[in-house]
């Protein structure tokens, strides 16, 4: 979503962050140079061979990234500083595309051998064509639209994927290249630090399956009940909190939500203004990677300046969902859902 004023720029708190030497990551990137498959070609095979260096991984990102994915953290996320550099950086595309490669893979490596002590790949048929590892860089035509391919307008608060029956549990931006003026933050606000602020009335009336999701808003080929999403008035209801207050589970997109009584609108205001008052962020530089517990909380985008000449901000994104107990070896999950079916929070 778009909130096109300076709410969401004020004072932003830290986030949790892994900083180490060049030199903790040797081994690993001795792993990363045996690794033959490519991701574009064979992505299974390429899941299963960077699986097998995460124990190269430095120890530090492996007890910090496990211990994320199990219990996550009072911020909602994890930022990686200073992972190894690219050895040769390909320009920044100014189109969509389904396939840019950096030259070494060595983004591509780290992202799925950090991805498999979290859980599975997860791709979804109507986003990208499918794409696991999807390029995020701004897009002249989307310049103030609400998506992540924007730059001249903020990209406002959100869970990635809220429509949909199965939203990842983590989402991991990874960051090719930073932005010119280092404009570009990202921000974060966690349920753990913003639900205190809600009055129980508020925290029942989120709870209560009374907001619809305006699916004739998206942009893609989805369906929901069959019908093209465009031409669908009523998308599934559902509940903006459920879990517990311990373990708040959110679905968060006011852009696409529509409250269907004025309680329900209330109460997602409240929730609007207690995500504005508990933000941290920092505008993520290269080689920078965050994992988000899309669960738990949400993330936005302040605007930036692009020029699309090879040289812009570029992000790979990722979509994981957590390992089951007991299944930890990491396998690609595609999916290809109707959007009113299989909902269960
Ligand atoms: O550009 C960013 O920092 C975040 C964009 C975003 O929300 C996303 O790619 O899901
Ligand atoms: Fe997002």
């Amino acid at each position: 979503m778009i909130r096109d004023h300076e709410s969401n720029r004020g004072r932003t708190g830290r986030l949790p962050v892994i900083d180490l030497a060049p030199s903790a990551w040797d081994e690993f990137q001795g792993a990363a140079r045996a690794i033959e498959s490519d991701p574009f070609e064979n992505f299974d095979s390429f899941v299963r061979e960077t699986a097998s260096v995460a124990s190269t991984l430095p120890a530090a990102v492996i007890d910090a990234v496990t211990a994320f994915a199990a219990h996550g953290n009072s911020a909602g996320a994890l930022l990686i500083r200073h992972t190894p550099p690219l050895t040769e950086l390909p320009p920044t595309p100014t189109v969509v595309r389904h396939r840019a490669v950096t030259t070494d893979r060595l983004s591509e490596i780290v992202m799925l051998a950090v991805g498999a002590l979290v859980g599975h790949p997860l791709s979804y048929a109507q986003e990208r064509n499918g794409a696991f590892l999807q390029d995020v860089h701004p897009i002249r035509s989307q310049e103030r639209k609400v998506s992540s391919q924007s730059s001249a307008v903020d990209l406002g608060y959100h869970s990635e994927m809220m429509f949909h029956p199965t939203p990842p549990d983590v989402l991991m931006l990874y960051v090719v290249r930073h932005d010119h003026g280092r404009q570009a933050r990202t921000q974060l606000s966690s349920a753990r630090d913003f639900l205190g602020d809600l009055t129980q009335a508020t925290i029942d009336a989120l709870h209560r399956p009374e907001f619809m999701i305006e699916v004739s808003r998206l942009h893609s080929p989805y369906l929901a009940a069959g019908q093209p999403v465009r031409a669908v008035t009523d998308g599934p209801a559902f509940a903006v909190l459920t879990g517990t207050i311990q373990d708040p589970v959110l679905r968060f997109e006011p852009e696409l939500t529509r409250a269907l009584t004025s309680n329900a609108e209330r109460a997602l205001v409240e929730l609007e203004n207690a995500v504005l008052r508990h933000q941290r962020g920092e505008a993520l530089e290269q080689g920078s990677m965050l994992l988000i517990d899309n669960r738990r909380a949400v993330h936005a985008r302040t605007r930036y300046e692009a020029r699309y000449d090879g040289t812009d901000r570029w992000l790979r994104r990722m979509h994981l969902i957590r390992h089951e107990a007991g299944d930890i070896v990491p396998r690609p999950v595609r999916l290809s859902t109707d959007l009113k079916q299989g909902w269960s929070s």
